[in-house]
């Protein structure tokens, strides 16, 4: 039997290599988006990482390049396509809005376009946030609270979620909108917040560093573990009809929460180590989201499966690793 063809855009981040383990464990033949970096030594580290580079097949292309992206739908013939590219750090989108915009939103286009021309019949997965949701409307979000974006990566992906809506309604295609709170892993980006922390609570305990300099430690966040958030992508384009979900824990905590949590777990106390530095707060910031997954449960069977506290420390304990061993993320 041949193993069903699967193709990720987005394959080189946090979320590509964690739904890309759970593909190639599925049995899927798994194949990636790889734009081309004159820095080819660091291309991939986190497929590596996580064990499965040798597992999956990369083609070389870009977001902003339909023509690549129909010529490498043509050649892999998927059954399902996950959408993930994205200039994904909200802080970047105030000094490239541009490039955002093309990444982010028309990127979506791209990806919807070559799927179209190409293999209508593919089940399609975009990438959507809780960034949509911005100046929140109701104190806890789900599929139906009304958008209010803050930054130009949110105007960016709200965008991107209306067109994958319409493609939809417009051409019948199985597509279907996550619309995803953050998740973390020890593969998350070292510019975001929680993993610049437990980076951070790694080097102080290493006595590498004294202080983590920070910006709004008042902000919520419901996050969650990236491993759990891919296998809700997977059940998505499992559906008989493709639909949107809110994917979320249900808790929320302040990014001080999560600094408490992280020095705690070195027998550290975070007031000791943080300073203000106000080049981290942000033009308009996103105060608090909070999700409710209820949708996701009854329709998936979906459930965060790992504790704040357990996320936390595992990325710490990653961090600290790495830091010993001398290996880089
Ligand atoms: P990452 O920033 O880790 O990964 C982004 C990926 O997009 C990388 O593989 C990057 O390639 C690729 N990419 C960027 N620009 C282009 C381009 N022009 N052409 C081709 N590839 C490109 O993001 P995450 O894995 O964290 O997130 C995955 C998706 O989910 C993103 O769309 C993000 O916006 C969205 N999202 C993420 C959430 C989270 O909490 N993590 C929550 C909600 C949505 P390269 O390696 O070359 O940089
Ligand atoms: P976010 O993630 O903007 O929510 O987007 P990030 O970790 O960057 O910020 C979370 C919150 O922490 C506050 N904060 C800081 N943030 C950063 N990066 N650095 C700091 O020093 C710092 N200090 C405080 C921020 O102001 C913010 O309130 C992520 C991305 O993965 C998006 O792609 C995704 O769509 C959303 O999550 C859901």
């Amino acid at each position: 039997m041949t193993s069903k063809r699967a193709f990720i855009t987005g394959i080189t981040g946090q979320d590509g290599a964690y739904l890309s383990q759970l593909l190639v464990e599925k049995g899927y033949e798994v194949h990636g988006l790889l734009r081309r970096s004159a820095s080819a030594d660091v291309v991939g580290t986190r497929l590596k990482w996580i064990g499965i580079a040798d597992r999956v097949t990369l083609h070389d292309g870009n977001m902003m390049d339909l023509g690549s992206l129909i010529r490498i739908i043509e050649t892999v013939e998927p059954v399902e396509i996950y959408n993930l590219a994205a200039q994904s750090f909200v802080k970047s989108s105030w000094q490239q809005p541009y490039l955002t915009g093309m990444t982010t939103g028309m990127g979506v286009t791209n990806m919807l376009e070559a799927t179209r021309i190409v293999c209508p019949n593919a089940r399609f997965y975009q990438a959507s946030s809780s960034e949509m949701f911005g100046l929140i409307q109701e104190p806890i979000q789900s599929e139906t609270t009304p958008f209010y974006p803050r930054s130009p990566y949110a105007a960016a992906k709200l965008y991107g979620h209306w067109m994958t809506v319409n493609y939809r309604e417009s051409f019948g295609m199985h597509a279907s909108s996550g619309i995803l709170f953050n998740h973390e892993s020890p593969l998350r980006g070292i510019e975001f917040v929680t993993r610049k922390i437990t980076d951070g609570v790694a080097r102080i305990k290493l006595g590498l560093i004294k202080k983590i300099a920070l910006g709004n430690l008042d902000a919520k966040r419901d996050w969650g573990h990236a491993r759990d958030y891919v296998k809700a992508m997977w059940l998505m384009t499992q559906q008989e009809q493709a639909g949107d979900y809110v994917v979320a824990t249900g808790r929320t905590v302040t990014v001080r929460d999560f600094c408490n949590l992280a020095f705690a777990h070195v027998g550290l106390k975070a007031e000791d180590h943080i300073e203000i530095d106000p080049r981290f707060m942000r033009p308009a910031e996103v105060e608090v989201l909070h999700g409710n997954p209820a949708k996701a449960q009854k329709h998936l069977g979906w459930a965060a499966e790992t504790s704040l506290e357990k996320l936390v420390s595992e990325m710490v304990e990653a961090d600290l690793d790495r830091l010993v061993k001398h290996t880089h993320l």
